[in-house]
C-alpha cells in the first residue's frame, strides 16, 4: 500500500516540495528529466508531477490520495478537498492593485470598473461580501500589463515582493487572500492509507517545529 502524493512539476513550489519531502527522510528519484512519476525509497509513498492547476482535482478525484499546492490554487478551484496542514512555503497574497496614480478609499473604488484577473472566482467572493458590482475580466497571465493597455481598471494577482507591480506602474491596495503552500487530501481516505498520511504529517509538523 502506498500513499500517492502530487506536487508541482515545475515552478515556484517545485523545489520546495521535494526539499520537504527531503527534510521529513523520504528520498525520491527524481533525476530523470521530465518524469511523471517516482517512488520513495523508503516510504510508502508514490509522487506524480503535475501543473499545478490540476492537483486540485486529481486529489478531489483520488487519483492522488495528497497534494503539495497553493492555497489560492485550492480555493480558486473550488474542489472538494481537505487542507490538511500549511506547509510553510510559496508564501503570497491575492491582492488587489491600481494605478499608482488612483486614490483608493475601499473596495467601493472598484463599483463599476472592470478587474483583470486570473482568479475570477475569488475576486468574485471578494466583490459579494463587499456588495460591489464589477466587472471581471479572465485573464491566464500578464495580468499586470492590463491597466497600461487599457484592458481593466484594476488587477487582481498574486504578489510576492511587490515589484512586478511596481514595475507596472501600480500599486497594491487591497489583499483579499493570504496565501502559501498546503497539503490537501482527498476527501475519502481509506484506514491504511490514513495511517501513511498520519506518519507524514508527524513528520511535516517535526521538520516545522525545528525551523521554528
Ligand atoms: O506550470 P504550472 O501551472 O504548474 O505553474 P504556474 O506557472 O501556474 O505557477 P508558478 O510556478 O508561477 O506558481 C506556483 C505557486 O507559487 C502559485 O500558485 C502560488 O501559490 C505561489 N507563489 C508564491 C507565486 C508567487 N509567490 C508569485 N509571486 N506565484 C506567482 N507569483 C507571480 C505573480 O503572479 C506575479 O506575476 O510573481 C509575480 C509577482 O511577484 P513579485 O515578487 O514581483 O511581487
Ligand atoms: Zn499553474
Amino acid at each position: 500500500m502506498v500513499l500517492k502524493l502530487a506536487i508541482q512539476k515545475s515552478g515556484r513550489l517545485h523545489e520546495d516540495s521535494v526539499k520537504l519531502l527531503k527534510e521529513c527522510g523520504i528520498e525520491i528519484n527524481n533525476n530523470v528529466k521530465n518524469q511523471l512519476k517516482a517512488t520513495a525509497a523508503n516510504f510508502p509513498l508514490e509522487v506524480f508531477f503535475l501543473r499545478d492547476d490540476d492537483i486540485p482535482q486529481y486529489v478531489e478525484d483520488g487519483v492522488a490520495d495528497i497534494g503539495f499546492v497553493g492555497e489560492n490554487v485550492v480555493y480558486e478551484s473550488q474542489k472538494e478537498v481537505k487542507v490538511a496542514e500549511l506547509l510553510g512555503f510559496g508564501k503570497c497574497r491575492l491582492s488587489i492593485a491600481t494605478a499608482k496614480a488612483d486614490t483608493y478609499t475601499g473596495p467601493a473604488f472598484l463599483q463599476g470598473k472592470k478587474i483583470a484577473t486570473s482568479y475570477p472566482v475569488l475576486v468574485a467572493q471578494f466583490l459579494k461580501k463587499n456588495n460591489i458590482q464589477a466587472e471581471i475580466h479572465e485573464i491566464s497571465g500578464s495580468v499586470e500589463i492590463a491597466p497600461s493597455i487599457g484592458l481593466a481598471d484594476a488587477v487582481c494577482d498574486l504578489v510576492s515582493s511587490g515589484s512586478t507591480l511596481f514595475m507596472n506602474g501600480l500599486k497594491e491596495t487591497e489583499v483579499i487572500l493570504q496565501s502559501q503552500s498546503a497539503l490537501i487530501q482527498t476527501p475519502e481516505l481509506s484506514p491504511e492509507k490514513s495511517l501513511i498520511l498520519q506518519k507524514l504529517l508527524f513528520r511535516i509538523q517535526t521538520v516545522k517545529k525545528a525551523k521554528g
